[in-house]
């Protein structure tokens, strides 16, 4: 008897076994879930087609969630094979290196957009099209970081687009509650993963962070993947539009 018997989702942002995604994914899958992954490129497949199979998925698609079409696509096949799903999960974020790097002053008009492209708006065309797939009510998360709410060095125009991110889970949270669809954001604590590893001196940011919250430590893509669990499973039924901070308490404490 698992929490996630039943349901079925979809996971947009495994790159690899340390993708916070993966923690998801994996703790859907020890709940009982039956879940369908997409990739963003050929040698992302690589990774991803493994680590899917080794979870009994039987529907891995690639998506570029800069791409209506892409996202569409994604969601009309799983109308095909599935019918209705239940949860979708959104882990997926990108700007330009030297985005995360230069003054923020700096960042040029594209490189705003680009950011607030991938990893904000790509939330509306994928609530837009799970919608309809799930009639009986559903569950939402997304990735943010405690960047949208405090300016953390270097992060940057990722901090706007988490802003934004944030917000529109508010906004889609008031629009899909009488749908029964709830949508919520889980604010990580810096994991070592492939997008932080573009990041200069991220080992100095997670020791800063062992330093300063109160657990004193790090947090894991387990713990994460735990608490995103139980927002998308009927554990959280009462709760939507809600930014679930798993950082080890380091928002308290920062200063
Ligand atoms: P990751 O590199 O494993 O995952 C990022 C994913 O985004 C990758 O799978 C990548 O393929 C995907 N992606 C990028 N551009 C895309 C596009 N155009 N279309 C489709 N997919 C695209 O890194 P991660 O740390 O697991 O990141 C997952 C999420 O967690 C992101 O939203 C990130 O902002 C958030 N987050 C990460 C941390 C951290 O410290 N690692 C902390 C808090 C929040
Ligand atoms: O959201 C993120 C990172 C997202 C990210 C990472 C990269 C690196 C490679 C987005 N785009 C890119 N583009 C690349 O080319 N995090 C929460 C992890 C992170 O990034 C930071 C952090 C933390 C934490 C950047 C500065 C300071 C802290």
């Amino acid at each position: 008897m698992g929490l996630m018997d039943g349901k079925r989702g979809i996971i947009f942002g495994v790159a690899n076994d340390k993708s916070i995604a993966w923690g998801v994914a994996q703790q859907l899958h020890a709940a009982g879930a039956e879940l369908a992954f997409t990739y963003l490129n050929e040698a992302l497949e690589k990774r991803v087609r493994p680590l899917a199979d080794s979870l009994g998925s039987k529907i891995i698609l690639p998506c570029d969630v800069g791409s209506d079409e892409a996202v569409a696509a994604v969601f009309n096949e799983l109308e095909q094979q599935w019918g209705t799903i239940d949860f979708v999960v959104h882990a997926v974020a990108f700007a330009n290196r030297e985005d995360l790097k230069n003054p923020f002053s700096q960042t040029s008009r594209e490189g705003f957009n680009l950011a607030m492209d991938i990893s904000a708006y790509s939330l509306l065309p994928m609530t837009r099209y799970a919608m309809p797939l799930m009639p009986e009510g559903g569950s939402i998360v997304t990735m943010s970081y405690l960047g949208a709410v405090m300016a953390v060095p270097d992060y940057n125009v990722m901090g706007v687009a988490k802003a934004a991110l944030e917000s529109s889970v508010r906004y889609l949270a008031a629009e899909l509650g009488a749908k029964k669809i709830r949508v919520n954001a889980v604010s990580a604590g810096p994991i070592k993963t492939l997008a932080a590893s573009g990041i200069g001196n991220f080992k100095q940011k997670l020791r800063t962070m062992e330093e300063r919250s109160p657990l004193q430590r790090t947090v894991t893509q387990e713990e994460v993947g735990k608490a995103t669990l139980y927002l998308l499973s009927d554990l959280s039924t009462g709760v939507t539009g809600e930014i679930h901070y798993v950082d080890g308490g380091f928002n308290i404490s920062a200063l």
